[in-house]
């Protein structure tokens, strides 16, 4: 039977090149982002291979996030697969001189809007005893690096949570696995730099993984058999050895 998931952050990265996977596999859609124009287009060009639905929130608001999945029509309700993949860095800063602004955004959306969404959705996989939950984490939830400090906290906490809601939720049979990436090319640094030139470096010199090859990932962990869950897997590009170590060549 066609599955459904619903894929927060669908309007860039990774969130939006696993829309174009499942899509090209028939997997219904509902497709989450603050941007909705780009939900529009990227709706656009999916609907030729398999229905989609977005929601325009932000996963901050509480009330928000409740309000638009709750607003689901029929045919988009029964959510098989959560994608919990919305977040980002906000600044690279020591610890004695980060943005307040910068910690409260990562905190309220890497953790608490994660938590948000999935607390919308947990309810009808329990009732149906069924479901997976795939939270999108970090090499940065593994390590801690020079100035990642918050960053790092955020995703530190996904891993937590994924490990919570995989012992919680085993009763019920749903799986929940994280996947945890290393450099992917996207538009994070941007974000992070706030659009500053250093963005732009933070690729250079090495081939970073691309977008699609998490996608290629999550396609994979959502296919396996009933009786198999990847419960983790961290992904490096080749050139990455951790946070760290990077072979550049310039
Ligand atoms: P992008 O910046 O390309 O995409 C981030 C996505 O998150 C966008 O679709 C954005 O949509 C959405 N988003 C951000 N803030 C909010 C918000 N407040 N409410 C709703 N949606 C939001 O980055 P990536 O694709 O790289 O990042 C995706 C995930 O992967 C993140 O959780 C990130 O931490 C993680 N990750 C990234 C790595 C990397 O090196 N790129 C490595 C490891 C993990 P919109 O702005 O339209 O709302
Ligand atoms: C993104 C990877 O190393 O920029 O989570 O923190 S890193």
């Amino acid at each position: 039977m066609t599955k459904t998931a619903l894929i927060t952050g669908a309007t860039s990265g990774i969130g939006h090149a696993t829309a174009y996977e499942f899509a090209k596999h028939g997997i219904k859609l509902v497709l989450c982002g603050r941007r909705s124009s780009r939900l529009d287009t990227i709706q656009k060009a999916l609907e030729k291979h398999t229905d989609v639905h977005t929601l325009n929130f932000d996963v901050r608001d509480k009330r928000g996030t409740f309000e638009a999945i709750d607003s689901l029509p029929e045919q988009f309700k029964k959510i098989d697969i959560l994608i919990n993949n919305a977040g980002n860095a906000h600044g690279l800063d020591p610890i004695q001189t980060g943005r307040i602004d910068d910690w409260d955004a990562m905190m309220d959306i890497n953790v608490k809007g994660l938590l948000y969404v999935s607390k919308a959705i947990i309810p009808q996989m329990t009732a149906r005893q069924s479901g997976h939950i795939i939270n999108i984490g970090s090499s940065a939830g593994k390590e801690v690096y020079p100035k990642g400090n918050v960053y790092c906290a955020s995703k530190h906490a996904v891993l937590a949570i994924t490990e919570g809601m995989r012992i919680d939720l085993n009763p019920f049979g749903i799986k929940v696995s994280a996947i945890n990436p290393g450099l992917v090319e996207t538009e994070f640094s941007k974000v992070r730099f706030k659009g500053d030139a250093k963005a732009d470096a933070v690729y250079k010199g090495f081939k970073a993984l691309q977008a699609e090859d998490i996608a290629d990932v999550i396609y994979f962990t959502v296919t396996r058999p009933a009786h198999v869950n990847i419960a983790d897997v961290l992904v490096f590009p080749t050139a990455q050895a951790s946070s760290t170590i990077v072979k550049k060549e310039f």
